[in-house]
């Protein structure tokens, strides 16, 4: 036996050579004299990956000792990007990573830019997920991600005339050193079939018979903490070949489509959904959902029963975070294995199962609420369905003592959905499983008690509660904006913030002087400029670094409104044509940039995308315009564009109509980052404000409870001049394709209701807008503003989120390493 070292690798620049120059060698085969930017990627990759490990295994091993009571965190989605950067920021090895490899004759910064997104997500919900694995293992929680290891992440976009065309992500096609594969943990998830009912002593039990079986491996990705050793397990599921064949099919002889009919069996995780937030309700997302939990629950009960005989001690030990309803059959093949089993009645795996769910909602339309139809349950999960049924019998027993006559409202609140064609509401089934259903933000949390589960909230008002979102600031700020974050650091005299982000407040105290605006700006200039060489790079477009940057990334849809900005840069332009040559010397000039991917199938998305081009083409080549005014699309918006984008710029824009957006984390990035904020009054916007102070952002337009009203007066209204002068530019076709834009336009006056309510927002939109442009030509109190803007940002961490999330939803503790 050789003596426990508390770390057998070292990080003096020597060791971490030796250490990247073996893995060219041996793991790559690369020669150890040559090996090529890419190469060099995948070897320092490799040896941080040991010093992930031999972290991950002293926290496994402490875990083991303690048994913990842990979390496991259920999502379809994980919207990683990239790991190099983030691993050595919050292993602290940067500095040394840095050296070791210049003298090795690379740059860190290169190296970083070779690894591909792990674009496991479609946004929102997904990049939060990351955010949470982040602050759990810096927090020191013992905590686990569960998700699918899809082979195709989120699409590649790319422009052809101005068009969103849609390309396969085989990220995974150079290899992917950051996981580690565990042939031996395998589960086999099950499908179709038959169900028996027996008598056996007394009792019934149920035998299922599945028509299909999957194997699903293991595999490991390590998620670092920032200055702890905790390292936590994102443990992520594939489907494999399971060397097995169906009888049926092999017993005829036909081996070869046996075979092949397994290898369709095995596409299950091959790929990530796009979100369209309207309900499609297609077979094989529901398999990928029960793909996702039946692996984990096995995988969880395992090893609970590695140290627990009995369930007694299950709730005490466990806690599942369910992110939104996705993962929410695990309450049905929770009860089925501890009736089926492990032999439990059903009180007794009733409790328990109640007591170690939980779920988040992310939704506002009630049409992106989870249904699925019956027959797809029955055919798929007839066991689960038998349980969905019984857990929804003994519900409306308990409803009709309530509410005996009330008939509407008990098939409101009936998980069966009646009708010609049944549903199964998983909403519904959430908020009766679990014991703890959250909203992300103070107006989405009113607005899922006032309204979207109202009928749940008059009953159970003890199971809501509000988390507001956050972002973790090791990625947004110490990765992304390394200056910025020095330059903080020196202000502040520590570092702490990047465990404690309300020390941040301690900017307020210098943000009037002139010393850190100076060097505050110069870190932004030099961000900017950056960014202005990758615009001319993909674009052939020079800007100007000094002109505002006014950006809008995130994804395309109707109610962020980028159709919006748009008509207001039209208008910006129109009278920019229309001025004296006098007059354009006061412009203040701007680039505006806009990023983000339109669902495939979301007509409407892609015209706005096209528009942006369209537009962009005429003004971009305007001589009347030159400096004055640029429109820029950045295609193939992912995680690490906007970790370029974020830094370096001046303005962003948040405009989803008052009520829309469950709560924006886009808004959280810029603004730790020191942009100031366009936007509407909705989501986390306004907890921004509140923090910020009003003379700080620009927030402009109605409140979300103004808007019911404002949609009912929508007939008689009638939008301003300036309004109708852009639109009526569009549909001439001013900016060509007319007839393509025309039910873009629609949607916006005349035949269309304007449901978003662009034309009733316009006037003030311009007015927040002409504010900013007063306020980019005072350089000192937009100095002023920029700090501020980042002093206030102490809120919006996910530490404060996951802190809220652990005291008051999962009861875990931090689990310290000595
Ligand atoms: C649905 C069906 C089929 C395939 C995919 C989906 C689906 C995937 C992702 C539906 C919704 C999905 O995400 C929703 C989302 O990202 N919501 C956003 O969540 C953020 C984190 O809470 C909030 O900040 C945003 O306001 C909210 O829009």
């Amino acid at each position: 036996m050789y003596k426990l070292m508390d770390q057998y690798l070292k990080n003096d620049t020597f060791s971490i050579q030796k250490n990247i120059v073996d893995h060219s060698e041996y793991t790559l085969a690369r020669s150890r004299f040559r090996f090529d930017d890419f190469e060099a990627y995948q070897a320092t990759a490799y040896s941080v990956r040991d010093r992930l490990i031999e972290r991950w295994n002293d926290t496994h091993s402490l875990m083991r000792e303690k048994d913990p009571k842990r979390i496991y965190y259920l999502s379809m989605e994980f919207l990683m990007g990239r790991s190099l950067l983030n691993s050595i920021v919050n292993i602290g090895v940067k500095g040394q990573y840095a050296d070791a490899l210049k003298q090795l004759g690379f740059d860190l910064e290169i190296l970083v830019e070779q690894e591909r997104d792990a674009a496991l997500g479609n946004g929102g919900l997904g990049r939060l997920a990351a955010c949470f694995l982040d602050s759990l293992a810096t927090l020191d929680y013992p905590a686990w991600g569960y998700g699918l290891r899809y082979e195709y992440g989120m699409f590649r976009q790319t422009i052809q005339d101005g068009f969103q065309l849609e390309h396969p992500d085989y990220w995974l096609n150079f290899g992917n050193p950051w996981e580690i594969q565990r042939v031996h943990t395998t589960y086999p998830v099950k499908f179709y079939g038959h169900v028996d009912e027996i008598q056996e002593n007394n009792k019934k039990t149920y035998i299922w018979t599945p028509g299909e079986t999957v194997e699903a491996v293991a595999y490991d990705n390590p998620i670092p903490g920032y200055g702890t050793k905790n390292t936590i397990n994102l443990r992520l599921w594939a489907a494999k070949p399971s060397g097995e064949l169906e009888l049926d099919s092999f017993s005829t002889g036909d081996y070869v489509n046996a075979v092949l009919s397994k290898q369709r069996a095995e596409t299950i995780s091959s790929i990530l959904y796009p979100d369209d937030r309207t309900y499609q309700g297609k077979e094989l997302r529901l398999k990928q959902q029960v793909f996702l939990v039946s692996a984990s629950l096995q995988d969880v009960v395992r090893r609970y029963k590695d140290f627990h005989s009995d369930f007694a001690a299950f709730p005490q030990k466990v806690a599942f975070q369910l992110n939104d309803t996705h993962p929410i059959i695990g309450v049905a093949e929770l009860m089925r294995i501890l009736l089926d089993e492990e032999k439990l009645d059903w009180v007794k795996s009733w409790e328990i199962t109640t007591k170690v769910f939980s779920f988040t909602n992310h939704a506002i339309l009630p049409e992106a609420l989870e249904k699925w139809p019956l027959e797809l349950l029955e055919n798929l999960l007839p066991r689960h369905l038998q349980i969905i049924y019984r857990i929804n019998f003994y519900f409306m027993e308990e409803m009709k003592k309530k509410f005996g006559d009330d008939l509407v409202r008990l098939s409101r609140l009936s998980i069966i959905e009646e009708g010609e064609k049944k549903n199964v509401r998983m909403a519904n089934l959430a908020l009766v499983s679990c014991h703890t259903v959250n909203g992300v933000s103070k107006s989405h949390f009113e607005f899922i008690k006032s309204s979207l589960f109202k009928d749940f909230h008059d009953m159970w008002p003890h199971k809501f509660q509000c988390k507001t979102n956050g972002v973790t600031q090791r990625r947004w700020m110490a990765c992304s904006n390394p200056d910025l974050s020095q330059l903080i650091t020196k202000w502040l005299g520590t570092e702490a913030w990047l465990k404690e982000l309300d020390l941040l407040l301690g900017l307020r105290l210098h943000a009037n002087d002139y010393n850190l605006q100076e060097q505050w700006m110069k870190v932004r200039r030099s961000n900017k400029s950056r960014l202005a060489a990758y615009i001319q790079i993909i674009s052939g477009a020079k800007v100007n670094v000094d002109a505002m940057f006014d950006v809008q990334i995130k994804r395309i849809h109707e109610y962020k409104r980028q159709f919006l900005n748009v008509i207001g840069i039209i208008h910006r332009y129109d009278c920019i044509k229309n001025m004296t040559a006098e007059d354009r010397k006061k412009v203040v000039p701007r680039v505006c940039i806009l990023g983000g991917k339109a669902p495939p199938g979301y007509e409407n998305a892609k015209r706005i995308i096209k528009l942006i081009h369209a537009v962009g083409d005429k003004l971009n080549n305007d001589p009347d315009v030159g400096d004055l005014l640029k429109l820029i699309f950045i295609p193939d918006y992912n995680v690490s564009m906007a970790e370029l984008v974020i830094p370096a710029s001046d303005i962003s824009q948040h405009l989803s109509t008052a009520g829309s957006e469950a709560c924006g984390t886009g808004n959280m990035k810029f603004a730790m980052n020191g942009c100031l904020i366009v936007g509407t009054k909705d989501g986390s916007n306004v907890e921004i404000q509140e923090e910020l102070g009003s003379e700080n952002m620009f927030l402009f337009g109605p409140s979300a409870e103004d808007i019911p009203e404002l949609r009912t007066e929508q007939k008689d209204f009638q939008p301003v001049l300036e309004f109708r002068r852009v639109v009526g530019m569009i549909r001439k076709g001013v900016f060509g394709n007319a007839e393509y834009f025309q039910p873009l336009c629609d949607t916006i006056d005349g035949a269309g209701d304007d449901y978003y309510l662009l034309g009733h927002d316009f006037p003030s939109y311009l007015e927040a807008q002409a504010a900013v442009d007063k306020a980019f030509v005072d350089k000192k109190r937009w100095a002023e503003m920029s700090i501020l803007s980042t002093a206030g940002c102490g809120q919006f961490s996910t530490d404060r989120t996951i802190r809220e999330y652990a005291e008051e939803i999962w009861n875990v503790e931090p689990l310290r390493h000595s």
